[in-house]
């Protein structure tokens, strides 16, 4: 558990968890996250990956950058899978997938006071992954997705519900394929939140789009 935030602080945290890399942008990045922001959400990943990503001081730089965005708007800010980027600019937590650095290195690494997110396909990666010092699940792809180039089938919104039924208790947030339109179904399948990359960072008006994806979380947490 990460000594800084306690579970219902990251329930808070995933309403509207936007993750976003150079790659992800027709614009300039730091100007999405900017509008990103400005509508609402609730937390940020910085994700340098894919085809034409970031190395290097180009990485570095835009990583501070985005990491002060956040700080000036106490948004917090999450590194993907780069433990010494993530140190390098004192974010607030690492997220890794299955195919990453395992869990229990990295939170041996982090220390317990930042936040460890891991991605989880089902229920039984996911109890591995709280054993290994998970402070949420990023459980997914629940739709098709064109932002991750390995991603596994579409799991549907049920995917949750399984993990839930398993005794799954720890902050959840759905990924893939996620909208302002299909939002409510994932959180009504029992995720506390939805994470989104070209939903927010392909959107004409990002504040705008981060604003409505926010708002159908809310009223679906509301009714549940
Ligand atoms: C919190 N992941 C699964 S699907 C996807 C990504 C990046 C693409 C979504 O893009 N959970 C968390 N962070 C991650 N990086 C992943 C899972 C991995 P779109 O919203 O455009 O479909």
């Amino acid at each position: 558990m990460a000594g800084s935030f306690n579970a219902e602080q990251i329930r808070e945290m995933l309403r509207a968890y936007f993750i976003m890399g150079s790659v992800n942008c027709p614009g300039q990045p730091a100007e999405v996250l900017r509008q990103a922001i400005a509508g609402g959400i609730t937390l940020f990943q910085y994700r340098e990956k894919g085809k034409g990503a970031l190395q290097g001081d180009a990485r570095l730089e835009l990583a501070r950058k985005l990491r002060r965005l956040c700080r000036a708007s106490s948004v917090p800010f999450i590194v993907n899978d780069d433990i010494e980027l993530a140190l390098a600019v004192d974010a607030d937590g690492v997220h890794v997938g299955q195919e990453d650095e395992p869990a229990s290195n990295v939170r041996r690494r982090i220390g317990p006071g930042m936040l460890l997110g891991v991605s989880a396909h089902d229920a039984e990666e996911a109890e591995r992954a709280v054993r290994e010092g998970a402070d949420y699940l990023g459980v997914g792809p629940i739709y098709a997705t064109g932002s991750k180039e390995d991603a596994k089938a579409p799991a549907g919104p049920e995917v949750i519900t399984r993990i839930r039924e398993a005794g799954i208790r720890v902050p959840i947030v759905g990924i893939g394929g996620i909208t302002a339109g299909n939002a409510a179904e994932v959180v009504r399948a029992g995720a506390d939140g939805v994470s989104v990359i070209s939903a927010i960072s392909l959107a004409a008006n990002p504040a705008a789009a981060a604003s409505e994806l926010l708002d159908a979380v809310r009223k679906a947490i509301f009714q549940r």
